[in-house]
């Protein structure tokens, strides 16, 4: 069994129940750190914010974007590196007041770069790279940058460097907004998760030892659809699963064709749609799905209709709750992998930079 304190020797696990620690370090380094002051002071007159990754990078900025517009009230949207170089016409690049933040792990995946050059060089939009590399090529390449060093991971899987730049990202549209409640909501957030990531280990690896899938799906309405997105990327990298996200009331429309006992469902429960997202639980978990339900508080319904509940348990709001709640899947998609004889920390046909010729 997993316990905080026996990680086994996968640097992709200890970097995931690493988690709480590296944030509150996060934390602590971006409240004193002039860099991020003199970002907020540079970016905070930028109207409309257009986030840009690939992979994992691309579903934080999907997340980013969806939690800064409900944070500030503002215009912002994600797009992939890939679509910025191919159709930069649909990129809504002549948007006045732009700000664009190309994210990127590594600092060196090719299209993050090309497209940051792109957005800064011909179409001169101010750029605000966020990475957790050291002296990269996107430090070089973007006008502002964020190096968040201590939350890098040695996996080729991206886990706490997800969530740690969310958070970060996070931050600087609470600064934006005048929101000075919201660090103490992401301290409370780190709190609740370090008493939590042990017990959620343990849920995660007894599910999965006890269960065998055919399909996955992620559900998830408004910012949580980008952590569905990332959920199922979790899962098919570490077990070369078929996990497939989709808006929760989506579900309905036609994807629900694939519920059975062998397809496990994981809905993310938010709270401003909580009674609707609720409904397609108690409607699939009758169709005979394999339910997981992740949320704040989990009710008597939410109990009764799911096979396993990821409780946080916070008085924060509930954009606070986004990095947190793809915790428990990336705990799954380790051991499933472990249980199907793969190696999460060496993902089959996978390296941890994408480089273009
Ligand atoms: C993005 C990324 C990862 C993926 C893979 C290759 O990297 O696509 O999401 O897991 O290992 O790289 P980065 O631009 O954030 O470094």
């Amino acid at each position: 069994m997993t316990s905080p304190n026996s990680h086994g020797s996968s640097a992709t696990l200890t970097e995931i129940m690493s988690q709480p620690e590296i944030w509150r370090q996060v934390l602590q380094e971006l409240n004193s750190n002039s860099t991020f002051e003199n970002i907020w002071t540079q970016t905070k007159s930028r109207a409309t914010w257009l986030f840009v990754g690939c992979g994992t990078s691309y579903y934080l900025a999907e997340a980013a974007a969806a939690s800064r517009r409900m944070q500030t009230g503002h215009a912002a949207f994600a797009i992939p590196g890939s679509e910025i170089m191919l159709f930069p016409d649909s990129a809504l690049l002549r948007t006045p007041e732009l700000q664009a933040v190309v994210i990127s792990r590594s600092g060196e995946t090719s299209e993050a770069l090309r497209a940051a050059e792109l957005l800064r060089v011909r179409h001169k939009i101010p750029t605000l790279g966020i990475t957790c590399g050291t002296k990269t090529p996107l430090e070089s390449g973007t006008d502002l940058c964020l190096a968040l060093h201590s939350a890098n991971d040695k996996s080729p899987v991206m886990t706490r460097s997800f969530t740690s730049m969310l958070m970060s990202l996070q931050l600087l549209a609470a600064r934006s907004a005048g929101d000075a409640k919201f660090v103490g909501e992401l301290e409370k957030v780190v709190a609740r998760c370090a008493s939590l990531i042990g017990n959620w280990a343990q849920s995660a690896e007894s599910f999965v030892a006890e269960r065998s899938f055919s399909a996955y799906s992620f559900l998830g309405q408004g910012p949580f659809y980008g952590i569905a997105r990332e959920a199922a990327l979790k899962l098919t990298e570490m077990s070369c699963s078929f996990g497939q996200p989709f808006h929760s009331l989506e579900f309905r429309h036609g994807p629900k064709a694939i519920v059975t006992p062998e397809t496990c469902l994981t809905f993310f429960l938010s709270e401003s749609g909580s009674e609707a997202e609720k409904k397609v639980l108690i409607d699939m978990k009758a169709l005979g799905g394999t339910t997981i339900a992740i949320c704040n508080r989990a009710d008597e319904q939410i109990r009764g209709n799911s096979d396993l509940v990821f409780e946080l348990g916070a008085d924060v709001r509930e954009f606070a709750m986004l990095a947190p709640f793809v915790v428990p899947i990336q705990l799954m998609g380790f051991h499933t992998g472990v249980k199907k004889g793969l190696a999460p920390d060496s993902p089959r046909n996978l390296s941890r930079v994408v480089l273009l010729d």
